[in-house]
């Protein structure tokens, strides 16, 4: 990462020297399957903080997306810590480090917002929450990634969600947004089914609104959110592996991110986007913080932040996405 690009120019520490509310970081690679490249992955993070870019110089000015100023007219309590190094296959020690930050940032008292990287980021950045559970998950995505193993890895972009109904610490999770055909079987529907996951597809979604997902959270618990940018549809996220048409708007999207800080305590966690043109992924995280009602006046940062962060993941989506469409394998690819 270019030290002088933050996610909108935040600072990578606060002036007073004091804890910060959310702490940004970026993680290029987490596992990758045997003979695939995740390169592409590793430019996503960047990509999302140029995007931000443009509204650096805005972030006292009046959101309507948030109903007020990011920081709600006070001072910035959200840093950008940057990147984590990471190598492409060398997949356990990139899951280490992955967790490892997690845990340092949780530790601090501070939410950790991580942008990926591909989907199999989820993995150790749930794995860091072993001591502040029980969490649950929201999931945002056009898949379920409930795959066991696929080319005998068993924590890449296809596991994340069979990974986490593992960790004692996942108390349940709401996977929402689900569409067309990807990676998952009847063997994995009828997995997900005896976990108790709690499936909102897009098209339920559609029809009753955010409230079909949220009302399966329970209050008060403790959410960890992970969003694919696949998750949201293709007409303004087209720089995804897998374009599905019928996912989730922008508005849906950010109903559902700020409905949770309404019942519940919230963490976010990522989104992918493809480059059209390089056939990047990007992985955005977000987390959030206490159990604070949403609204404006009270609401946490760093939900704030998550919210505005979905924004400009949106806009990053379509603009690496005008100059030539997805080929080959990426644009096939299922996730
Ligand atoms: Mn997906």
């Amino acid at each position: 990462m270019t030290a002088s690009l933050r996610f909108l120019g935040l600072p990578d520490r606060l002036a007073d020297g004091g804890t910060p509310r959310a702490v940004i970081f970026s993680a290029a690679h987490g596992t990758t399957y045997p003979g695939k490249d995740s390169s592409g992955y590793a430019l996503a993070a960047d990509a999302i903080r140029a995007a931000s870019q443009d509204d650096a110089t805005l972030v006292e000015h009046w959101d309507f997306d948030l109903g007020g100023p990011l920081f709600d007219g006070k001072p910035v309590c959200c840093i950008d810590a940057g990147d984590i190094a990471t190598i492409m296959h060398d997949n356990a020690a990139n899951r280490a480090r992955i967790e490892a930050r997690t845990r340092e940032i949780l530790a601090l008292g501070a939410v950790p917002i991580l942008l990926g990287g591909d989907d199999s980021v989820p993995i150790p950045f749930l794995a860091g929450f072993a001591d502040h559970g029980p969490v649950w998950v929201l999931q945002i995505d056009a898949h379920i990634d409930w795959r066991d193993e696929v080319h005998g890895e068993r924590y890449g972009y296809s596991n994340p969600m069979r990974r986490a109904s593992e960790m004692p610490h996942v108390a349940g999770m709401v996977q929402v947004g689900m569409r067309s055909v990807g990676s998952a079987r009847l063997a994995e529907i009828e997995a997900a089914q005896r976990y108790g996951s709690r499936f909102v597809t897009a098209r339920e979604l559609h029809a009753h609104g955010v409230e079909a997902a949220l009302r399966h959270i329970p209050e008060g618990a403790r959410v960890v959110v992970t969003l694919d940018c696949d998750g949201l549809d293709p007409s303004i996220m087209p720089g995804v592996a897998a374009r599905t048409p019928g996912g989730l708007t922008y508005t849906q999207a950010i109903d559902l991110i700020s409905g949770l800080g309404k019942r519940a305590r919230v963490r976010l966690r990522p989104c992918r986007v493809l480059s059209a043109r390089r056939h990047r992924r990007l992985d955005g995280r977000d987390g959030i913080p206490p159990d604070r009602q949403c609204d404006r006046r009270d609401r946490p940062a760093a939900l704030n932040q998550a919210v505005r962060a979905t924004s400009l993941l949106s806009r990053s989506g379509l603009r690496h996405s005008t100059a030539e469409q997805p080929r080959g394998r990426c644009s096939r690819a299922r996730r």
